[in-house]
């Protein structure tokens, strides 16, 4: 395989690890816990890992000795940089403690345990990934280990290879889903121990005790680079105002980091969207009277970051979207027998009042995704809608009509972006470098002290590397009961914007000054190698929340 410059000089970074865990260690018991809310459900579903304690690793001067033994891991939903360094921290560690251990990687994620497809990672093939993008070294893949046969045939093959341990590195619902598994495995008395790690680009896995998840610094900061290079380009051509969407899927974590790394002139947060009750007309206005105003200044260009998921926030859209899918599910042949171009005005003559205004005051463009891309479930696919380009052709119109009434006298020009994929696979930044090979370290730590039913945990990450404090978290801490699919699930609470949180306070302080006055910052691209402040910088989201 040919190799950069930059992959080879890279394959010799030796990632940084909390202190802790450059020898032996003990770990050692906290406070029993209980899940963050609906006690006595979440108890009576995991009758035999809810409750336990926080774990921490301490540095200790007794040699333990360990037996061999194999451990699976799985790579689990959308890739996040620094995945395979959390398999070589994983496989590191479980050799630190015996070198006879063995390490399988179950293929393509969950389905790669229920198929029996799996390689054993030896020490070549990590060290070919080591501090490398992507989750190429085994693959990844989204289905859910739910189901009680689906856990059964796992066991087969995890018994098969004598493995003791799985590692599964996941977002929210996979580590739920890891948690499940481990009560199943110990109910069953089948003798694996199961544990998760925090991983996803969008942010959103966080909580008191999980600081961030993996690939989130990595992802923000390719994100945030080509933002700044937008704004540059920007601010020297000033004739293009650029509506640029990321990825980040209900949250908006993403949008809120790369705006207070790249300071553009407007930035939607979705939750806020929802928490005022905004209407799509309410956030055209918005933007609109900033494009407004730029424009009696002499300036014609600007920058607007738009969360993915902007249009479930909506509450009149999330209607909409409802009725719809309820519209179309039931009268699908007869809406398939309508002529293309007369669709539109269908669908806007048999909504309910308010739902048939909005769908009419929409773009053609995003009308039609609206009714015609749907999922294997008939509901609409709100990620595959344009909101970049919805939201510019809108502001667009309302600037028109503005105009004509001599309320507006500028000239509106739109560019439209959206950067998702290409930051998910990026060389890790060297703080996802260490801290993903810190939670692969860890975890083989927990499962080396007997542990089953924790996620592997690594915090004080604004501290320098060494001051890292590395641990085990019971997940059925992390745990509510929620509404999924019409029943009462256990699952791990997702992480949204908080209103009250330090970040957005920050954010929202300057907003509008960055919105009338020029006040971009170029952030450049990750380092690699050079001053510790330029290279290893945390997300700004974690030291304004590490501060608070
Ligand atoms: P995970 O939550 O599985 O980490 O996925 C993150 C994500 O990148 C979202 O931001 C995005 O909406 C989604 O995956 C895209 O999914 P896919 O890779 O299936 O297109």
């Amino acid at each position: 395989m040919v190799k950069s410059a930059l992959q080879i000089a890279r394959a010799a970074y030796q990632p940084k690890v909390p202190a802790a865990l450059k020898g032996a260690v003990k770990a050692v018991d906290g406070e029993y816990t209980q899940s963050v809310a609906n006690q006595e459900d979440v108890k009576r579903l995991f009758p035999n890992t809810y409750g336990m304690p926080v774990i921490t690793f301490e540095k200790s001067n007794c040699v333990k000795e360990y037996p061999a033994m194999n451990v699976g891991v799985i790579l689990s939903g959308g890739q996040a940089p620094g995945g395979h360094n959390v398999i070589a921290g994983l496989f590191d560690g479980i050799k630190a403690h015996n070198p006879a251990s063995r390490l399988f990687g179950f293929i393509l994620g969950p389905g790669g345990l229920v198929d029996h497809k799996y390689k054993e990672l030896t020490s070549d093939i990590i060290d070919e990934y080591r501090n490398t993008g992507g989750f190429d070294m085994i693959g990844s893949g989204r289905t859910k280990l739910e189901t009680k046969e689906q856990f059964d045939k796992g066991l087969e093959i995890l018994q098969e290879l004598n493995i003791k341990a799985l590692v599964i590195i996941g977002g929210d619902d996979s580590n739920t889903n890891a948690c499940v598994l481990a009560e199943y495995y110990k109910a069953t008395g089948a003798g694996i121990q199961v544990i998760g790690c925090p991983k996803t680009i969008d942010g959103d896995l966080k909580n008191e005790q999980i600081e961030t998840s993996f690939g989130f610094d990595t992802a923000c900061k390719v994100y945030s680079e080509v933002i700044g290079n937008i704004e540059r380009d920007c601010n020297s051509a000033q004739k293009y105002w650029h509506f640029i969407k990321l990825m980040g899927r209900s949250a908006s974590h993403i949008a809120l980091e790369c705006a207070l790394q790249t300071q553009p002139n407007i930035c939607i947060i979705s939750e806020e969207v929802e928490a005022k009750d905004m209407s799509l007309d309410d956030i055209v206005t918005y933007i609109a009277s900033i494009v407004a105003k730029r424009a009696e200044q002499g300036d014609n260009f600007g920058t607007v970051l738009i969360p993915e998921g902007l249009i479930e926030f909506i509450p009149a859209m999330k209607r909409l979207i409802a009725e719809l899918n309820d519209f179309l599910a039931k009268h699908d042949t007869e809406f398939k027998m309508i002529k293309r171009s007369e669709q539109r005005a269908y669908i806007i003559s048999k909504l309910t009042k308010d739902n048939s205004e909005l769908y009419a005051s929409l773009p053609e463009g995003v009308a039609r995704q609206l009714s015609l891309d749907r999922d294997p479930h008939g509901n609409v696919q709100v990620s595959l809608i344009e909101t970049e380009k919805l939201l510019s052709e809108m502001v667009s119109k309302k600037l028109a009509e503005w105009k004509a009434k001599g309320k507006y006298v500028g000239k509106f020009a739109a560019q439209h972006h959206f950067f998702g994929y290409e930051g998910r696979c990026a060389a890790p930044s060297n703080y996802d470098a260490d801290y993903c090979y810190s939670l692969g370290y860890t975890a083989s730590c927990l499962i080396a002290a007997g542990k089953t039913g924790y996620m592997s945990s690594v915090c004080n990450t604004t501290a320098p590397a060494d001051q890292w404090i590395a641990g085990g978290i019971p997940v059925t801490m992390m745990m509510n009961m929620e509404r999924r699919h019409g029943e009462m699930k256990p699952v791990i609470q997702k992480a949204l914007v908080k209103l009250d949180g330090a970040p957005f306070k920050e954010f929202a302080s300057h907003r509008e000054e960055w919105a009338l006055n020029t006040c971009y910052v170029y952030p450049g691209p990750i380092q690699y190698f050079g001053p510790t402040e330029v290279c290893d910088q945390p997300t700004k989201t974690l030291q304004l929340e590490q501060k608070a």
